[in-house]
């Protein structure tokens, strides 16, 4: 896995809605801990989310802050490797899922090539992101960007753990 000199904050957006999603939301943010190169900083909130452009359950979602000196592709690379062991498969685009993990932001990178791009292009629409961004991390996200998202129905569960 290919690191960098200096530790990253980073953000993980995690969504799961096809069959415990509650565990899977946690255990990937207990995946998220044991990854080499990767700390945890803080982890929101559950949240209970309606599909958002897609069909299906409910959504739980929720987003880690971490440290990290891997870099972004590396980082792209293990959050692949923790949706796969979480069983996701992909039979077409915004299909139900057993496990999403979205890398929101890097640092204060921009970065556009064919397989990431960040910060993540829906996330200022997605009330579901938005939110629990929010609870980690107040100064990141004002009132009028959640105005623009106030209509989607999102629902804060308990904590984490
Ligand atoms: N990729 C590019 N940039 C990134 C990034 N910043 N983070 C590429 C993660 N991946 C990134 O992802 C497809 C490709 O995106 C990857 O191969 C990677 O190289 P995927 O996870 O295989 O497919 P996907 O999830 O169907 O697409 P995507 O783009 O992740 O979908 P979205 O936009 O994240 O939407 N409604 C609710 N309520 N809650 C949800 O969590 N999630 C989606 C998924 C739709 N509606 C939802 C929710
Ligand atoms: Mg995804």
């Amino acid at each position: 896995m290919s690191e960098q000199r200096d530790e990253v904050i980073a953000y993980v957006g995690l969504g799961a809605n096809l069959g415990d999603s509650p565990q899977a939301v946690r255990d990937a943010i207990a995946a998220l801990a044991a990854t080499p190169g990767v700390s945890l900083v803080q982890a929101s909130s559950l949240y209970r989310s309606a599909p958002v452009d897609a069909t299906g359950p409910d959504y739980i979602n929720a987003v880690a802050c971490i440290s990290t000196r891997l870099t972004a592709p590396a980082l792209l690379h293990a959050l692949q490797a923790i949706e796969n062991t979480a069983g996701r498969e992909r039979p077409y685009r915004n299909a139900p899922r057993t496990l999403d993990l979205d890398l929101l932001l890097y640092g204060d990178a921009g970065i556009a090539s064919p397989d990431l791009t960040v910060p993540h292009p829906r996330m200022g629409e997605r009330a579901f992101v938005l939110l629990p961004l929010r609870e980690i991390s107040p100064g990141l996200i004002g009132d009028e960007d959640l105005q623009a998202v106030s209509l989607q129905v999102v629902e804060q569960l308990g904590s984490f753990e």
